[in-house]
């Protein structure tokens, strides 16, 4: 592990309390606030955090003064002390009046679910496009949050929430920060330019594009060092990839494809975040195909997987051809993998076996633009007939007894569009 960032600040790890608001309005959102205060345990741990316990209060509305009531206040001000807290984790939002009254009634650093998303993120940014849109998350972020006197996050010491990209300290003062956010916005915008320069020509080269997305620790960067060689960093942690990665891809047939694993998604991603790593996640709405990796193994990859299609959403990439990836088939319980589908737009996989991968790689070659396929259709079907026509250009006919065999230059796009319904009468092409 490189990531010793979190041991900076006077040495001194944060110990925290995580405290967990539930209202009727979390529970209409379909979140799981237990599934969700686990996760908030793993990113602290992450963040290097030593999590000292948590806290659950049920109320019927947000506090508007201290976002938890005033007796959980006390309680969390108890155990606090009797556990020697430094700081309180909220699982929830918290609007910047909250978190001064807090401070101030506890005289403890408090730190929300997106700020230490943001904190994680900033231990991990390493390349300069990274590391920029860190920052101007972190700060856009801070700056409607800062008291009038800017005291706020000096307030807060060292640690979790204070921390900027790479070994730098964020800034702090509300007039700096605003120069420093549109500091970062220009520089961005020569990133966004040059990145967009270069997807242009892997565009113009014809290459195909295939993006790996999904949840947080779901295995996309295992998926991309096992099918490339390439040297990626895989870790069993949250966000151990910032930056997208992109690597060439032989298929089966010798056609070279190009493979990119990119940042992975986690419930309640902090909007300010979506919207800095906009730039790097153009990668996903450039790509000819989405690889949606799940990881089957979790109790809560329902809730994953929708919380993905969300992010896609926003990014404006919902309607991407997409398959989703089973993966890490191995660790999921027989009877669960029986309920997933494998075929068509969906395969059950493990990154570490070989035979998965080979499938992968063929189900790949059968999706690449230009590629030659054939059709078997039932010859009365004149409807299914026609739609194979104005998949690409039909290069020969045969009969097949009832069937009818039609092989076709698929036109990526057109055959795309018809996939769904063409998809089951594919014969699987030779290799
Ligand atoms: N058992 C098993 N473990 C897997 C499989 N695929 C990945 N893993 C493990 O899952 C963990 C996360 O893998 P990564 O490839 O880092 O996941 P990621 O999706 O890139 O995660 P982020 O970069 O954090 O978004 C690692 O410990 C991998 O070794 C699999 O098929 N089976
Ligand atoms: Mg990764």
């Amino acid at each position: 592990m490189k990531h010793t960032t979190h041991e900076v600040d006077n040495g001194i790890a944060d110990r925290a309390v995580l405290v967990s608001l539930v209202t009727p309005d979390v529970k209409r959102s379909g979140m799981n606030p237990e599934q969700s205060l686990d996760e908030l345990v793993n990113l602290a741990e992450t963040a290097g955090v030593e999590v000292l316990t948590t806290m659950t209060q049920n109320k019927e509305s947000v506090d508007t003064k201290w976002f938890i009531g005033k007796g959980k206040v006390e309680e969390l001000r108890a155990a606090a002390e009797e556990l020697g807290a430094t700081t309180a984790i909220f699982d929830q939002e918290l609007s910047g009046a909250q978190v001064r009254n807090l401070e101030e009634a506890l005289d403890m650093k408090i730190i929300d679910r997106t700020q230490l998303i943001l904190d994680i993120f900033a231990q991990r940014a390493k390349t300069r496009e990274g590391i920029l849109q860190v920052e101007l998350a972190q700060l856009s972020y801070l700056l409607p949050r800062l008291s009038g006197h800017g005291k706020n996050l000096s307030r807060l010491g060292g640690g979790i929430g204070t921390r900027g990209p790479g070994e730098t300290k964020l800034e702090t003062d509300r007039r700096h920060i605003r120069d420093r956010i549109s500091d970062l916005k220009h520089s961005l915008e020569e990133v966004v330019r040059h990145r967009k320069l270069h997807r242009e020509r892997r565009k113009k080269s014809g290459v195909f594009q295939v993006a790996l997305v999904g949840y947080t620790n779901a295995g996309k960067s295992t998926l991309l060092r096992e099918l490339t060689d390439a040297d990626v960093y895989v870790e069993n942690q949250l966000f151990a990839t910032l930056d997208p990665t992109s690597r060439t891809l032989e298929l089966p047939s010798g056609k070279e494809i190009v493979l990119t694993d990119t940042v992975g998604f986690i419930q309640n991603l902090p909007h300010d975040l979506v919207a800095a790593f906009r730039a790097t996640l153009e990668e996903v709405n450039e790509a000819d195909l989405v690889l949606h990796v799940v990881d089957s193994s979790s109790p809560t990859r329902n809730e994953h997987m929708v919380v993905v299609e969300e992010v896609l959403g926003q990014l404006g990439a919902a309607g991407k051809p997409t398959i989703v990836i089973y993966n890490k088939k191995d660790m999921c319980p027989p009877d669960e993998r029986m309920t997933l589908p494998d075929g068509g737009d969906a395969m059950v996989v493990s990154a570490y076996e070989e035979a998965d991968l080979a499938r992968l790689k063929q189900t790949l070659q059968d999706r690449l633009a230009g590629d030659t396929r054939t059709f078997a259709i039932p010859a009365e079907r004149g409807d299914l007939i026609a739609l194979v026509y104005r998949t690409g250009e039909v290069k020969s006919q045969d009969v097949d007894g009832e069937r009818l065999l039609l092989t076709v230059e698929v036109n990526k796009q057109d055959f795309e569009k018809h996939a769904r319904t063409l998809e089951p009468f594919l014969e699987q092409p030779a290799t």
